[in-house]
């Protein structure tokens, strides 16, 4: 099987709180016709693509709550993506909110194959932002209310001809994510994300959100030999305005595609799995070089404060 995969991360601008899922669906279908016709196998959508943000508001009402949840997937209304995908025999990745039969919320990302079926389900592991409401910031980042961290944690899979782990928007900060992954073997790790550019606890990291966005996906490529390919929801989503630079990074390191809108937007690579290669067996060759009689702490402690 070839080891060259042509992916597209498809970048959604602004989601509006009362857009009808089925308009994001055809959004969602243009990006995927769009990217078929550039001659990807495999496209990336953003992490909660189906809906709004809305972790930036509290609700208290359950039944509210679980509105802006997907207890099937795919379901009556994301059914004609998987056929449009499935059609175009493209393979996608797609971010959602998960309502499982047992009652876990989950912020949830699927791979899904060029036949239309999910080949994986992954759960996010590192979840930001606060439990309560907080009426002082001029918009809230509820995700520690609404989601559970994913009990399973970190998976990679044998798919499109390499292999392939998901992570979702704040995992891209915690190098861990890349090193879990990076010790199954990972080539390409697929991310979907929505970073607020105002960070209320410390807006002097507004100005830095673009380089802290490139700078931890492009170090996790590089010191794990592996492809990232990272989809935004980006621009001025009710009144918030989120970062896009959607952006496909090589295992050097280097970003070899990136969004240039704020906009829906197809962002494509040629990506030669091979090259992760080149980092694994040199430079990063785990089993030769890792200390890992000295890593310990790492899962042993939390941060300072943990004894
Ligand atoms: N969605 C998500 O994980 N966003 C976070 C915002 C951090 S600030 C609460 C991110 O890391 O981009």
């Amino acid at each position: 099987m070839s080891r060259v995969v042509t992916v597209g991360a498809g970048q959604l601008g602004p989601v509006s709180r009362n857009e009808t899922r089925e308009a994001v669906v055809e959004r969602l279908v243009g990006l995927l016709e769009e990217a078929s016709s550039r001659r990807c196998q495999l496209v990336v959508f953003p992490e909660l693509a189906l809906t709004t943000f809305f972790p930036r508001w509290y609700f208290e009402d359950p039944q509210e709550i679980d509105a802006w949840f997907e207890s099937e997937m795919p379901s009556s209304v994301t059914k004609p993506l998987f056929e449009r995908a499935s059609s175009l025999g493209i393979g996608f990745s797609l971010g959602y909110a998960e309502l499982t039969p047992e009652g876990h919320h989950y912020n949830t990302q699927i791979l899904v194959g060029c036949d239309g079926d999910v080949i994986a389900k992954y759960h996010k592991v590192h979840i930001p932002g606060h439990e309560k409401p907080e009426p002082w910031r001029p918009f809230q980042h509820l995700e520690r209310y609404y989601f559970e961290p994913g009990p399973e944690g970190f998976g990679v899979w044998s798919a499109f001809g390499g292999v392939i782990g998901m992570m979702i928007c704040n995992d891209r900060r915690w190098p861990e994510t890349y090193r879990v992954m990076g010790l199954e073997g990972v080539e390409m790790i697929l991310c979907g994300y929505n970073t607020p550019i105002h960070y209320a606890p410390d807006p002097t990291q507004d100005v830095l959100q673009s380089f802290h966005n490139a700078l931890v996906m492009q170090s996790g490529a590089y010191q794990n030999g592996t492809f990232v390919v990272a989809a935004a929801k980006g621009g001025l989503e009710e009144g918030v305005d989120a970062l896009a630079q959607s952006c496909i990074i090589a295992p050097s390191g280097q970003i070899i595609a990136c969004a240039y809108t704020t906009g829906d937007e197809l962002v494509t690579a040629v990506c030669d799995l091979d090259w992760c290669d080149h980092y694994k067996t040199t430079l990063f060759d785990f089993d030769r070089y890792r200390m890992i009689e000295h890593y310990g702490p790492i899962t042993e402690k939390r941060g300072p404060g943990s004894r």
